[in-house]
């Protein structure tokens, strides 16, 4: 029996330290999966599909629900995260959006939109290596194609740099920008795939698992008596 509420603790452990989480603003990254999830939909990081088309990445990930994130998903994911200081991002396919705000020394991802938005969907573009506020860029091609142009439209977000050699500042600047690529084309962007959440998350199995702890004990209990 003790071997049994041995096991059992192995699996609840197991669970409860399985991945690296990041969370940011209700949203949180699994490392291992390369997913996040916040909001009731999961999106997949932007890096994994770095250089493909919407047609390529589509044949690799549709069999495992994932779908192409409509202008309304994409609108709330930035409108929930602030970025650039704003959160009044406009859902239309035809609306081309680009806002910057000032660029601020030191990196505080505690407070910092951008940063906390990277940290979660992968940088597509950027340096990796200096001692210089660097570049970080994250891009992918999105959208519902509602007007029926055959045009997709491309969200990008790019913390604020130093620019080498001689550290011109540049602000943080993000945008939706509309009719940009086909299904087919493809560039130095990511695809944004979204899913509904149907997995159950390690909490609700920790929870599971604690309720039949609780079960098995009692009976357990009940024997000895
Ligand atoms: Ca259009
Ligand atoms: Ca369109
Ligand atoms: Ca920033
Ligand atoms: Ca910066």
């Amino acid at each position: 029996m003790k071997k049994f509420f041995l096991g059992l603790l192995f699996i609840f452990t197991s669970f409860t330290s399985s991945a690296g989480l990041i969370t940011h603003n209700g949203y949180t990254l699994n490392e291992d999966t390369n997913v996040i999830s916040g909001k009731g939909m999961e999106w997949l990081q932007w890096d994994v599909t770095f250089l493909t088309s919407i047609d390529v990445a589509l044949s690799l990930y549709g069999a495992d629900g994932w779908k192409l994130a409509s202008n309304q998903q994409m609108s709330e994911l930035f409108n929930s995260f602030g970025l650039a200081s704003h959160n009044l991002w406009d859902a239309d396919e035809n609306t081309s959006q680009f806002l910057t705000s000032p660029f601020e020394r030191g990196e505080d991802i505690t407070i910092d939109p951008e940063l906390q938005f990277l940290s979660l969907f992968g940088f597509t573009r950027g340096l990796t290596e200096g001692w210089w506020d660097l570049q970080k860029e994250t891009s992918a091609i999105f959208g519902n194609d509602l007007d029926a142009d055959g045009l997709y439209n491309i969200a990008s977000v790019t913390d604020d740099y130093e620019l080498a050699p001689f550290m011109r500042q540049k602000t943080n600047s993000v945008s939706l920008r509309s009719d940009v690529f086909t299904n087919k084309q493809y560039g130095g962007f990511g695809i944004a795939l979204v899913r509904t959440t149907s997995v159950p998350e390690p909490t609700t199995l920790a929870i599971f698992a604690l309720g039949m702890l609780g079960l098995a004990s009692r009976k357990f209990n009940k024997r000895i008596l």
